[in-house]
């Protein structure tokens, strides 16, 4: 067994969800935050069966964009010095940021 750990876009949140649900895969999702943009993203957490994988791999890919953003980086420091000249810059985000893991056990008890 394996768990999916996909860090997405929160736009594109609520097509996954219908997708995965299509496909009969279940799925959770929790709101996470990037911490270099410091935004709202979602992670969902997908327990399948070893064989699964590459399908839910394919509906996350049809799904998930990446998209440019464009961001004002904040000083590491938490107080800006006044040397510090924020600038924006083009960053992609996404599609997707996916880990696959070995699951050691799974119970529903
Ligand atoms: P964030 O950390 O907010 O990163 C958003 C986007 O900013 C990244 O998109 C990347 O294009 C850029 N970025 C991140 N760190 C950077 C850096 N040190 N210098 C320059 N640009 C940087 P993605 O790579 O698509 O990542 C989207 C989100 O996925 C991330 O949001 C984070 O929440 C998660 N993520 C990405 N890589 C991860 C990792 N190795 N471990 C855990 N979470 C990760």
């Amino acid at each position: 067994m394996k768990m999916i750990l996909a860090v997405i876009q929160d736009k594109d949140s609520p097509k996954l969800t219908q997708n995965l649900v299509k496909a009969g895969i279940r799925a959770t999702k929790l709101a996470s935050t990037g911490g270099f943009l410091r935004e709202g993203n979602t992670t969902f957490l997908i327990g399948c069966a070893d064989e699964e994988v590459e399908s839910v791999l394919r509906v996350i890919r049809e799904v998930c964009r990446a998209r440019e953003q464009l961001v004002t980086p904040l000083s590491s420091a938490a107080g800006a010095t006044d040397s510090y000249v924020p600038f924006p810059v083009e960053v992609t985000v996404g599609g997707a940021t996916v880990f696959v893991l070995n699951v050691e056990r799974f119970e529903k008890v």
